[in-house]
C-alpha cells in the first residue's frame, strides 16, 4: 500500500477512564452521564451494552434495561486530560494527526513504509501502558477504510483492510455505512430497494450523480474503495497570546502580574489542547504615552504548562524598566513545536 492511513477510536472512552482511575468498577456495567431525569448517556462500559444501553439513550431507559449500572457523572478535564496525553503519545510516530474528537484520529504514516503494522502495535501498546486504556485501530489506504476498520472488532481491535479485500468487504454493507449519505437518503434509497453497498454499485455514474448532486461522483468512488481525502493536520499556529488595556493606567508590577498569570493559564491551554510546546515568552507593554516595550526569552527545552509560562514571563516583566504607568500588558509565545520530537533529540 503506498498510502497507510490509520483511524483509532478509543474503546468506550469515558466509561474505561473511569474504570481505570476506579479499578473496583472494571468489569462491571458503568454508565456515564444519564444521571437526573432528564440526562443523557454520554457513554457507557461493553460490559453495560450488552444490556443495549448506549449512548445518547436517555438516562431513565438505561436504568431500566441495566438495574444494577453504576452510574456516574461525567468528568470532562479528566478526559480531556488523557486524551491529550494521548495525542501527545501520537506525535511521537507522526505529525501527520487529524483529531476527530475527544478519542478519535486519522494518522498518515505512509512515512514508516512497509513497518505499518507494527507501528499500529507499537501505538496500541503505548496507549495501553501509558493509560491502561485500550484503542481499535483500523490500517488501510485512505480514510474511508480505515475507519471502517477500526469499527470492524471492537474493542481493542486491529484490522487491516488492504486492497483485494475491498469488494468482499464492502458489497454486503448497508448503505447507511457510507460517509455522506445521511437518514433521509437511506430511507429514499431504501423505498428504491436498494439497502447494501452492492445494490448501490449497479448505479451507473450518472445515475448516481443525478440522485446525490455534487457528492454522486465521491460516493461513487467511495463505494468502490476510493477515497482521495489527505489527513488533514492541524496548521501549525505561529503564536498564541493574550493583551489587555487596563481600566486605569498603573504603575502596580503586583496587578501587571496577576494579569500574567491569566494569561500564562490561556496560552498554556492553547497549547495543550493543540499538543504543542513553545519556545520564546514574550511580555509586551504599552505606556501611558503610548510607546511599546517588548521583551523575549528563548528557552532551551519547550514548555506547555502555565507555571512555567508564567515563570519566564515574570522574569521578563521584572527586567523591563518601568518609569512610567502602563496601559496596556500582554503575553505571547511563539517558536511553537509539537515538542516531543524536539523533547527527544535533547535526550540523545
Ligand atoms: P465514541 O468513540 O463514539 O464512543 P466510545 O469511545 O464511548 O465507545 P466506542 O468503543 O464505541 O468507540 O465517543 C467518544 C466519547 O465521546 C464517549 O466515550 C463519550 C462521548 N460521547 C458523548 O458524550 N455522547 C455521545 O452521544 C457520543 C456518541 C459520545
Ligand atoms: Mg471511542
Amino acid at each position: 500500500m503506498k498510502r497507510i492511513i490509520l483511524h483509532l477510536d478509543m474503546d468506550a472512552f469515558f466509561a474505561s477512564v473511569e474504570q481505570m482511575d476506579n479499578p473496583q468498577l472494571k468489569g462491571k456495567p458503568v454508565i456515564v452521564g444519564g444521571i437526573g431525569e432528564r440526562g443523557v448517556v454520554s457513554t457507557c462500559s461493553y460490559e453495560a451494552r450488552k444490556f443495549g444501553v448506549h449512548s445518547a439513550m436517555p438516562g431513565f431507559m438505561a436504568r431500566q434495561k441495566c438495574p444494577d449500572a453504576i452510574f456516574l457523572p461525567v468528568r470532562m478535564k479528566r478526559y480531556k486530560e488523557i486524551s491529550n496525553k494521548i495525542f501527545r503519545l501520537l506525535s511521537q510516530y507522526t505529525n501527520k494527526i487529524e483529531p476527530l474528537s475527544i478519542d478519535e484520529a486519522f494518522l498518515d504514516i505512509s512515512e514508516h513504509g512497509k513497518n505499518y503494522l507494527s507501528v499500529a502495535h507499537k501505538i496500541k501498546k503505548d496507549i495501553l501502558k501509558k493509560t491502561g486504556l485500550t484503542v481499535s485501530v483500523g490500517v488501510s489506504y485512505n480514510k474511508f477504510l480505515a475507519k471502517l476498520a477500526s469499527d470492524w472488532n471492537k474493542p481493542d481491535g486491529l484490522k487491516i483492510i488492504t486492497k483485494d479485500m475491498v469488494p468482499d468487504i464492502l458489497m454486503p454493507l448497508t448503505i447507511d455505512r457510507i460517509y455522506g449519505i445521511g437518514k433521509k437518503s437511506v430511507q429514499k434509497l431504501n423505498a428504491m430497494g436498494v439497502y447494501t453497498i452492492e445494490d448501490l454499485s449497479k448505479w451507473p455514474i450518472d445515475f448516481m450523480k443525478n440522485f446525490f448532486g455534487k457528492q454522486g461522483e465521491e460516493i461513487y468512488n467511495l463505494i468502490r474503495g476510493i477515497d482521495l481525502r489527505e489527513v488533514e493536520a492541524e496548521r501549525e499556529a505561529k503564536s498564541f497570546g493574550r493583551e489587555t488595556t487596563f481600566e486605569n493606567d498603573t504603575y502596580d508590577i503586583e496587578e501587571m502580574l496577576s494579569y500574567l498569570k491569566g494569561f500564562s493559564v490561556h496560552v498554556s491551554y492553547a497549547l495543550r489542547v493543540r499538543n504543542l510546546y513553545a519556545k520564546t515568552i514574550t511580555v509586551k507593554i504599552k505606556t501611558s504615552r503610548f510607546a511599546t516595550h517588548t521583551k523575549s526569552k528563548t528557552i532551551d527545552s519547550p514548555i506547555d504548562k502555565s507555571k512555567d509560562i508564567y515563570k519566564e514571563a515574570e522574569k521578563l516583566l521584572k527586567e523591563i524598566n518601568l518609569n512610567e504607568k502602563i496601559r496596556l500588558i500582554g503575553l505571547s509565545v511563539s517558536n511553537i513545536t509539537d515538542g516531543y520530537q524536539e523533547q527527544m533529540t535533547f535526550l540523545k
